[in-house]
Formats: C-alpha cells, sequence, structure tokens
C-alpha cells in the first residue's frame, strides 16, 4: 500500500465512524427519520447486512427492478416527501454502518423516470457514502403523472434531487450524531442533467459532481431525438425506404468503421475522436449497379431491367439522402444550429431507440405530458413549432443550458463530466458544445491577451481548475460499447474497477485511503474516488484509465485498460500494443 495520499489517510481514519453491530443495528431500528423531515411518512426502516437482498415489491412494474443484493452492512430508509400540495417523493437512504469519510451521496435518475436506480445505492454505500435516491416525483417509466401537474415536472426537472438531498444531510447528521463532511452527486443521461442543474440551482448542495451524458439544453434535446423517426420513416413496411436493422448493424455501421476507425491509428471498433469523423454515406449508394441496369434495360429493349440490388449491398439515392440526414447537425430552418449531429459509430445501439423505425418514446412522452399536456399527441404533429413550444415554455426550467456555473466554481465545487463517444441516445458533440460554452464565459485573468490561441488556453486552464470533461472513446450511453468503459460511473459492472495497484498500469496513485484498500475504489481508475480526491485532497484527474472486461464480463478478467482524455485533449497513438494503454497519450 502507498501512503501517497496521506492527507486523505489521516482524515479518514480521524472520520471514520465505527459503531459495533449490535448497536448499530439496534440504533437503526429505533430511529425516527419522519421526526427530522417535514412532511414525511416512513415506508421502511431496516437493518441489512452485506450480502442480503433489499427488497422492494412495491416498485413499479416499469421499473422491472424488485429487489438488490447490499454491499456493506446498513440502515436502510425509506420516506416519502410532500414536496407541494400535488405531489411527493418517494425516497431511499442507505446509511452504512462503516462511514467512510462522513460522505454523502445523492443519485440521479434516467429518460422521464421515475425508477430510484437501487444498484448505485449499492454501489455508493458499499464504499461508505451515506447514499441516497428519489423517483424524481413520479413512479415508472412513464411521463404521464405530469399532465397538467408543472409541480410534478418540476420534481422531475430539480426539486426531488434537492428535497432528497436536503433530507438525507439532515437524517446523516441525525442518525451519525454529525453531518456529512462532503456531499457528492453521481448519475448519468437525464442524472447527468440534473448534476449540471443542481450546480446552477443549488450550488451548496454538493462539492463534488459526477454527471455522465448529460441531458443538457433538454428540450431540444428532445426535439433533436423526436426528428429520427420523421427522416428512417417507419419499420415493418411502412416505408418504402427504411433502412432495416440489419442494414444498420452491417452495411452502415461498416462502412463507418471503414472511414472512421482508423484514422486514430487502430483499427479496434472504437473511434478515439469522434469530431474527426466525418462519415460520407455516399459511398454506399448503388450508383454503378443503378446506371448498369438502367441502360441494359434501355439498350434491350424488351428485357426488364435488372431488380435493384439488395439494401445489404448498397443504398438507393433516398436512403443516402437519408443517412446525410441523420449524420448531419440537425438545423433550424434558417440553418442555425438545433443540435449537434449524431455520434458515427453508434448504429448498433441506436437501432434500439434513435433509429428503430418508431416513434422515440422519451420524445413523445415530453410533448405529451410536459410541453403539450394533451396524452393525444403523436409524431404526425411533430414540427419545428412544437420544438419551439418547448423551448419557449421550458417545463419546469428543465432546459439546464446555463452559460456559467459561476455560483457552484466560486465556492469551490468540482465537476466531472463524462460521455460516451459512440452514444446512441445523446450525442456526446453536446457535452463538447457545453464545455465550450462555460469555457468562453470563463473570466480571463490576462484580459489584456490579443491572441485568441493564449485565450483559449486561459479558458481550458480556468476550466480545469473547476470543470473536467472526459471523452469515454467507444463508450455507448453511460456504458457498455467496444470501449474501456468501466470507470466507477455506476452500480453494476461499471462499479467493478481495478486499483491501478492490482493491474500492470502504475501511475503513482495508489490507495485512495479510504480505509478499505484493495477494493478497487481509487482515483486513477474509478470517477467517483476521483472526485473525492479532487474535492478533498485537491488532486484533480488528469486523465481517466477505463477497463474493458472481456465480453464486459468481470469473471472473464480484463481484456485491456486505456486512459480517457479530458477535453480538450485528444487520444493520440504512440505505436506497439494497442492494448496496452502505455501505447497511447492525451495530447
Ligand atoms: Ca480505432
Amino acid at each position: 500500500m502507498q501512503f501517497q495520499s496521506g492527507w486523505l489517510m489521516a482524515i479518514c481514519f480521524q472520520q471514520l465512524l465505527v459503531v459495533d453491530a449490535a448497536n448499530f443495528e439496534e440504533r437503526c431500528l429505533q430511529f425516527r427519520p419522519q421526526a427530522f423531515v417535514d412532511d414525511s411518512q416512513l415506508t421502511r426502516l431496516e437493518y441489512l447486512t452485506e450480502g442480503t437482498d433489499a427488497v422492494f415489491p412495491e416498485n413499479d412494474p416499469s421499473c422491472n427492478s424488485y429487489k438488490q443484493q447490499v454491499k456493506a452492512n446498513l440502515c436502510r430508509i425509506g420516506l416519502t416527501i410532500k414536496t407541494s400540495e400535488r405531489s411527493e417523493i418517494s425516497f431511499e437512504l442507505w446509511l452504512p454502518e462503516k462511514w467512510a469519510g462522513k460522505r454523502l451521496l445523492s443519485t440521479g435518475n434516467g429518460g422521464v423516470d421515475g425508477c430510484i436506480i437501487y444498484p448505485d445505492l449499492a454501489y455508493g454505500s458499499s464504499h461508505g457514502f451515506a447514499t441516497l435516491g428519489t423517483n424524481n416525483g413520479h413512479n415508472g417509466k412513464s411521463a404521464r403523472a405530469m399532465l397538467n401537474n408543472e409541480d410534478v415536472v418540476i420534481d422531475y426537472s430539480y426539486r426531488a434531487l434537492h428535497t432528497g438531498t436536503r433530507a438525507g444531510k439532515r437524517l446523516a447528521e441525525a442518525f451519525y450524531g454529525a453531518g456529512p463532511a462532503y456531499s457528492y452527486y453521481s448519475g448519468c443521461s437525464l442524472g447527468g442533467r440534473m448534476g449540471i442543474q443542481a450546480a446552477d440551482l443549488y450550488p451548496d448542495d454538493y462539492d463534488g459532481i459526477v454527471a455522465g451524458a448529460p441531458a443538457v439544453d433538454f428540450n431540444l434535446l428532445q426535439g433533436q431525438r423526436a426528428m429520427f423517426f420523421n427522416v428512417t420513416g417507419a419499420a415493418g413496411g411502412g416505408s418504402p425506404d427504411y433502412i432495416e436493422t440489419g442494414t444498420w448493424k452491417g452495411l452502415v455501421h461498416d462502412e463507418v468503421l471503414r472511414q472512421c476507425d482508423g484514422l486514430d491509428g487502430v483499427r479496434d471498433g472504437i473511434i478515439e475522436v469522434p469530431s474527426r469523423c466525418r462519415f460520407d454515406p455516399g459511398t454506399l449508394l448503388c450508383a454503378a449497379a443503378t446506371r448498369r441496369g438502367t441502360r441494359r434495360g434501355t439498350r434491350r429493349g424488351n428485357r426488364p431491367p435488372s431488380p435493384p440490388p439488395p439494401q445489404s449491398e448498397c443504398l438507393n439515392e433516398a436512403q443516402v439522402e437519408q443517412l446525410r440526414s441523420i449524420y448531419a447537425e440537425y438545423r433550424w430552418p434558417n440553418g442555425t444550429l438545433l443540435f449537434p449531429r449524431m455520434n458515427p459509430g453508434n448504429e448498433i445501439a441506436a437501432t434500439e431507440g434513435l433509429l428503430a423505425g418508431k416513434p422515440f418514446n422519451y420524445s413523445v412522452e415530453y410533448y405529451r405530458y410536459e410541453v403539450t399536456n394533451d396524452p393525444s399527441w403523436d409524431m404526425s404533429r411533430f414540427s419545428f413549432d412544437v420544438i419551439r413550444r418547448g423551448e419557449r415554455t421550458n417545463p419546469g426550467r428543465i432546459r439546464t443550458y446555463p452559460t456559467t456555473l459561476q455560483r457552484f466554481q466560486a465556492r469551490g465545487g468540482k465537476a466531472i463530466v463524462y460521455h460516451g463517444g459512440q452514444d446512441q441516445q445523446i450525442t456526446s458533440f453536446n457535452s463538447e458544445r457545453f464545455y465550450e460554452r462555460l469555457a468562453g464565459h470563463q473570466d480571463q485573468e490576462d484580459s489584456s491577451s490579443s491572441s485568441s490561441t493564449s485565450a483559449a488556453a486561459a479558458a481550458v486552464a480556468a476550466m480545469d481548475g473547476w470543470y473536467r470533461f472526459f471523452r469515454i472513446a467507444g463508450m455507448q450511453h453511460c456504458g457498455g460499447g467496444p470501449g474501456a468503459w468501466v470507470f466507477g460511473q455506476g452500480g453494476g459492472v461499471a462499479a467493478v474497477t481495478p486499483s491501478t495497484s492490482s493491474t500492470s498500469e502504475t501511475t503513482g496513485d495508489g490507495d485512495d485511503g479510504d480505509g478499505d484498500g484493495g477494493d478497487g475504489f481509487d482515483p486513477a481508475t474509478n470517477v467517483l474516488a476521483a472526485a473525492v480526491a479532487w474535492v478533498e485532497g485537491g488532486r484533480a484527474p488528469a486523465t481517466i484509465l477505463g477497463t474493458k472486461y472481456v465480453n464486459d464480463s468481470v469473471a472473464l478478467g480484463v481484456d485491456f485498460q486505456r486512459r480517457h482524455c479530458r477535453y480538450p485533449q485528444a487520444q493520440t497513438y504512440l505505436g506497439g500494443d494497442a492494448k496496452q494503454a502505455s501505447s497511447w497519450e492525451c495530447r
């Protein structure tokens, strides 16, 4: 074990709060959380031991989750908390017996959910965080509860999280006898947006925020995601030029990789720097075949023209035009940008959603229950007008596209943002754009600088002090994909991060000193540990070493690791074995 993190060791040995098991169980069962939170009702109070299941049979069936194995001894608290006369949240707080570092972790939600992400509660509490989650103000995976109820929309936008966080801090203080020393947030997708929104509206809520694939500029994002269906047409024979799923996964994906995979020097299915990939679908046009068929038909007169070649080999002009629209920036009729372009290389996963030839469910729910309050709204009514309406009404202030997070920055908050380069739900180019937006509003210390290059460098340096954005090459939406996508961004496989000391890669970071070393909670490989090291020790992450397991199975062992670069640095291949992290460098 290394002791370079002595500062943290010292803090943690002081603050690690351990109560003997019998006392802890008794204290848990005698605790009256509802006495400490206004307008709350107790729904669950139990002591759970490591390895047993937390069950939640009342969870909405659409959440498709009824139990979660806990990974530490803990006190599980469930409350409902009223947020207005016509809205409430379901709230869970898992208080571990070993409260490492007196830390609180709030977790986010996804999509248009109403589902507590229990694997994240298990993950946080396994590392000693008092960890909370809420149902974000409604139950299940539909936004129907928002119909004509702005309070439910407000909960979904920001109030459920803020209410839960406030309750979590209060309850931790009441239970442990001392309030949290540090508060963190971790969430992805809608949850990434929730983290950014919290930094904007409630900058004191968190010291450290880990925000993945944030759904910022939310109203226009919903418009952009709705658009794909109108371009692809309907699956199942509904549209003559519909591109079949098999064609997307085969012909189109292969051609994207043929054009772009090798740009980084290694053909491995990973497009390291997506901004360098400008996919040209023109190569897929059945031009030669079509012309041959036409000539033959004309010259020989009485012989029918050849049938068009199958879609698995090439595409007709309408289909190629379709691809041009899909891979292009989405623009308003006047040509200004509405939303950045889709990530090339995401096709295999995108056929499950944006490219499925079906209306994109999250967008439909948003227009029905948040924008128009009309449950009969469907994609036949989709237009630039309804996108404008969403942007104008900005339901529940959900837009989340600030030009600055100055208050969060000023109070010393740290944000780590990550986004997969082959994301099939929210384009990573949106996170690049958001970084530039924030960077453009940095106060420049050297205002006399006449060089735009040095001004840009100064802006990046200023951003590095509080906001770092990591492009996760080859990752899909929040996880999965051909890249090294495991780095502690959430529960499940993503939580199983190896320690640097247990791999061939040694960066000198060693154990993070959280008192339970050797569990992989290492700032070099784990983004949540990196946030802790940054907030509590001032050690900002330069890179994040991601891990790819063989077939994404932890049991099969590590396939390879790669360091993810912080924007605007880009992954650069140096040569040698591409599966060695040392064969790459961020420049
Ligand atoms: Ca590559």
